[in-house]
């Protein structure tokens, strides 16, 4: 038979793991269901749902860093990006890609809101697909194989691609991308540009504005840069050079 103080006992922890199955609820909640609308956007543009959980790039990548940069920052992009085109119906019905691969079709009035908002929602876009749970190790196939005709090794690869990361002076980007030539080269980029707007396929990016990092790694730009090689989705990766070499 339980005593009075044994079962006071029982129903606290109980209720303590209830608490904590609400609380591990309200994160998994927050898996993507679908296109969730940016604050106050009227459209045509959505801020697309990660395709993982907040917490999924655990412990290299932290749950609070990718909930305000997808929620507010990716959110942010998106709305601008909205409020750019609304007056300009024809740019409406346009992929975001399609607009910023061909800036110079863009009116000078909003051109530089879509190269910055227009850049940053489908660089983000493309960001957190390059990414996912236990990712990292090296790409296979024909991936490592161009990899390794261009750079020797995947070592030397990542060497360089991590120079380019910490050499972009100030907010930018670190990308690997596929040349109008079908060559593959590194390119650090300013701000939101993308390398889409040069006439080459991005394959794979990596943000390093400081919103990007500050919350875990604060200037520790160089740790970022190596634990962001831990979760890098070279499946993706590897899917977007295939189709870029067709
Ligand atoms: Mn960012």
């Amino acid at each position: 038979m339980m005593t009075r103080r044994q079962a006071l006992k029982t129903t606290a922890l109980a209720s303590a793991v209830c608490a904590t199955a609400t609380i591990v609820r309200t994160i998994n909640a927050q898996s993507p269901t679908g296109p969730t609308p940016a604050a106050g956007a009227t459209g045509p543009f959505t801020l697309p749902a990660l395709p993982y959980v907040f917490d999924a790039l655990e412990p290299h990548i932290d749950a609070l860093t990718m909930q305000i940069h997808h929620d507010k920052h990716h959110a942010a992009y998106v709305a601008n990006l909205n409020k750019a085109v609304a007056d300009f119906p024809e740019l409406r019905e346009k992929p975001v890609e399609e607009l910023v691969r061909n800036l110079n079709a863009v009116p000078e009035k909003i051109r530089a809101a879509v190269r910055n908002q227009g850049g940053g929602h489908w660089n983000h876009s493309l960001f957190w697909q390059m990414m996912k749970k236990e990712g990292g190790g090296q790409p296979a196939g024909e991936m490592l194989k161009g990899v390794e005709k261009r750079f020797g090794t995947f070592g030397a690869f990542k060497d360089e691609f991590t120079k380019a990361a910490l050499g972009q002076f100030g907010s930018g980007w670190a990308w690997l991308v596929l040349d109008a030539n079908k060559q593959l080269s590194i390119e650090p980029a300013p701000n939101q540009d993308s390398p889409t707007s040069q006439n080459k396929q991005p394959l794979l990016g990596i943000d390093v504005w400081e919103h990007a990092y500050y919350l875990k790694y604060q200037n520790r730009r160089p740790d970022y840069v190596a634990a962001f090689f831990q979760v890098i989705d070279w499946d993706f990766v590897s899917e977007r050079y295939k189709q870029a070499l067709s």
